[in-house]
């Protein structure tokens, strides 16, 4: 009855159903290259005229199953962000997200600190929509498959498993780091992700950890599913290995409730919307 009353006073408009489970217009395997000179404009091409202002997107085709927000921790790596946009907005959309990318810039030249970034990165997403699902990864990491799906599943899920650098496999059998989803309630869960990891490594151990310590699994695809392109480069300044943040991991279980979303202290200097992306600087209190 309800859709007769539709039809009957606007003829155009159909009611739009639910995006199916598997999305109809992926193509499996994609080829992805980073050597050669690529500009903002080239992702902007490649994002087509259905992208909105802040690289929000939503299908019009169908109600999409998952609000995605796609986290990313930034500093100084603009050449990554655009070969990052070129090649995962056309995914995105094809994989029928309703989804915004977040980019989370690290204020100032104290020392990096890539969980406290995505922390900071959560509670900015949820200010402008209730998004339902987080995609966290690194600015670097390319899937070579879009049948990946990046949205939630009923576990914390690793996507990023097989990367090149690590000849297509996992480097060792916890790992979770690169990309990794969580669900609104899978992250709150695990107090979201420690604040306390200072410059390079542990941090991704130490997520690992929280979601085994709540009872939950990790969720991944296959290994031919999960492939992954890193963009080569060197390491940055301001992110040496810390020394000090593998011995925090021992502590895990008892610090978790203590050092998460719920002690998170940042403040927000900026928001700017590009086309393809929110850049959104935050001075997160590093040491210098
Ligand atoms: N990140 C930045 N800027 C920085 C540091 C890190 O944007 O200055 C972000 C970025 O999203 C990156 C992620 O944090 O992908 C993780 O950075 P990482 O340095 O932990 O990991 P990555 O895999 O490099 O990028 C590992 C060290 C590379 C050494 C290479 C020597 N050949």
């Amino acid at each position: 009855v309800t859709q007769k009353v539709t039809e009957k006073t606007n003829p155009t408009t159909k009611a739009l159903e639910r995006c199916p489970d598997t999305p109809p217009n992926l193509v499996g395997p994609l080829l992805v290259e980073f050597n050669v000179d690529r500009t903002m404009e080239h992702a902007r091409k490649a994002a087509n005229s259905f992208i909105q202002q802040g690289g929000r997107y939503k299908p019009k085709e169908c109600i999409a199953q998952q609000k995605v927000a796609i986290i990313i921790p930034f500093r100084n790596r603009h050449e990554h962000l655009i070969h990052w946009l070129y090649y995962l907005h056309p995914i995105l959309m094809r994989q029928q997200l309703d989804y915004c990318v977040y980019v989370i810039n690290q204020d100032g030249e104290g020392v990096f600190n890539r969980a406290k970034l995505m922390n900071a990165g959560y509670m900015e997403a949820l200010k402008e929509y209730d998004y339902e699902c987080f995609v966290f990864s690194d600015i670097d990491l390319v899937p070579l498959d879009d049948r990946n799906l990046y949205r939630c599943f009923n576990n914390p899920r690793h996507l990023a498993v097989a990367m090149d650098k690590f000849n297509y496999h996992l480097p060792y059998n916890t790992y979770f780091g690169g990309v990794s989803s969580l669900s609104k309630e899978q992250y709150l869960k695990i107090n979201g992700f420690p604040n306390t990891y200072w410059g390079w490594g542990g941090e991704d151990d130490d997520i690992y950890r929280r979601v085994i310590f709540r009872g939950m699994s990790i969720s991944r695809p296959d290994s031919v599913t999960g492939k992954y392109k890193m963009i080569k480069h060197n390491r940055d300044k301001h992110n040496d290995p810390n020394p000090k943040n593998p011995g925090k991991l021992s502590h895990t279980q008892s610090t978790m409730d203590q050092d998460g979303i719920n002690t998170l202290k940042y403040t927000v200097k900026d928001i700017k919307k590009d086309l393809l992306y929110t850049f959104i600087t935050v001075d997160i209190e590093a040491p210098p």
